[in-house]
């Protein structure tokens, strides 16, 4: 197995996967299922890469306190009050910890841990950083749950280079860019790519060809395969099925009469095929950035800096998810915990960034004339959102609107390039960044 993360190979010499570049011919499969869809969709080449943070919870906590480097550490629920853990950092896990246990029992395998609270907030905010950096390779990205998703970067190759490369990129650019370390899977579909990304933890990069699936999943206990459940593995043993190679070879049959139709769903996998497409989030109703200051603020060409400075990256948000929004939302926190909101609606869905602003602008200019003081938080919020491909075109393009999303472009370019500190509107430079 090439194996490119920092990790040296395992001694497991039967399965090399060669990374032969990003030319995928025409996969066939000896299918024993007669249904066509598998093998015409399948003959689609794909390249799906899963992303998966290693230790998410643990490892943010160690970025926001490097204190804690090297200790092993536990987050979770009180251990009195019948918590349980998140999350147990890799040196925890040498103690036999890992997350879904009783905190308590954690703590009595690990008793020098250290435990800590989880920080909900805290962890959305960063997984929101790496879905950001993700957006930056695919606009096709599922995220699956907080610290993994699925990307579809097949047709992204004249642009990024080989999938693999395109692993290799995001792994680094996560590193660079958030201090945080993430497994990545590179595959010809979902399953293989999740099951990839799963091989190597942590900081893994495994990449499967088609050539070379057989090798790799044939030795699986069947419980590796994604959608099998305790109670399936169980079923599967009763049948004498203990591997996936033992699964593949097994008559489909059989796998129906036990298991209905996930029987089929069963053999495609052991065969590696799956042809499940990766769906965007659609369930994005809202993008938002807000800020916490480290002391109030009530300099209003500061307020200014930080606001334009949250419209660019929320503007630069929806332009890459393809998406505009119809009302923009101002929240305030004053010091002592008071939350206002403040929202407007647009003339029209935008996703540019000089149209947000002089929403959300106006909002803070109206608010100031009024109420101004001191603010301990800041954000702004787009909503209402449209996908581009239920907007109407204008049928004269107003010049100024595409001068503008000229402008957008150009530093959406740059920002892609050199990352989000690399260019400003005049006036936000200077302004804290998440
Ligand atoms: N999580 C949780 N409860 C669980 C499992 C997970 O709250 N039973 C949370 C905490 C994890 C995060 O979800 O940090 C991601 O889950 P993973 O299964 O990816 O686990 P980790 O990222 O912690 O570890 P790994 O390095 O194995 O991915
Ligand atoms: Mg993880």
């Amino acid at each position: 197995m090439e194996h490119l993360g920092p990790e040296p190979p395992r001694a497991e010499k039967r399965c090399r996967i060669l990374i032969r570049g990003c030319q995928l011919p025409i996969i066939r499969y000896e299918l024993s299922i007669p249904d066509y869809r598998y093998s015409m969709l399948w003959g689609m080449s794909r390249w799906i890469i899963h992303v998966d943070m290693d230790e998410f919870f643990a490892a943010v906590e160690r970025l926001d306190n490097p204190a804690l480097r090297g200790k092993p550490l536990l987050v979770g629920g009180d251990p009195k009050a019948r918590g349980v853990v998140s999350t147990a950092s890799y040196e925890a896990r040498a103690f036999g910890c890992h997350s879904a246990m009783p905190m308590a029992t954690a703590v009595r395998r690990c008793p020098h841990a250290v435990v800590l609270q989880v920080r909900g907030q805290r962890y959305h905010q960063v997984s929101e950083q790496v879905l950001d950096i993700l957006e930056q390779f695919s606009p096709m990205i599922e995220p699956l749950s907080i610290d993994e998703a699925f990307l579809d970067v097949s047709g992204c190759e004249r642009l990024l280079g080989p999938a693999p490369e395109i692993g290799k990129q995001i792994k680094q650019r996560i590193r660079g860019r958030l201090g945080l370390t993430a497994s990545v899977g590179v595959a010809p579909n979902k399953f293989l790519a999740k099951l990839a990304s799963d091989l190597r933890k942590p900081d893994g990069l495994v990449v499967i060809t088609k050539d070379h699936i057989r090798d790799v999943l044939d030795p699986l206990g069947i419980e590796r395969l994604w959608g099998v459940g305790p109670a399936a593995a169980k079923g599967l043993r009763r049948l004498d099925i203990h591997t996936i190679g033992q699964l593949r070879l097994a008559p489909v049959e059989l796998l129906r009469e036990r298991f209905g139709q996930v029987g089929d769903h069963y053999h495609c996998l052991a065969n590696g095929i799956d042809c499940r497409p990766v769906v965007p989030d659609s369930r994005t109703k809202s993008i938002g950035r807000e800020q916490t200051f480290a002391a109030d603020i009530e300099d209003m060409d500061e307020l200014i800096r930080v606001l334009l400075n949250q419209t660019e990256q929320v503007a630069r948000r929806l332009r890459r998810g393809g998406l505009k929004a119809r009302s923009v939302t101002l929240k305030l926190r004053y010091v002592d915990f008071t939350t206002i909101t403040r929202s407007a609606t647009l003339t029209e869905p935008t996703n540019i960034t000089e149209v947000l602003w002089r929403g959300v602008r106006r909002l803070l200019d109206k608010w100031a004339a009024r109420h101004r003081r001191p603010l301990r938080l800041l954000g702004m919020t787009a909503s209402q959102l449209t996908g581009r491909e239920g907007l109407q075109e204008t049928l004269f393009p107003d010049p100024q609107r595409t001068g503008q999303e000229r402008i957008d472009e150009a530093m959406d370019r740059i920002t892609e390039r050199f990352g989000d500190r690399s260019i400003c509107r005049g006036g936000t430079n200077g302004a804290d960044r998440k």
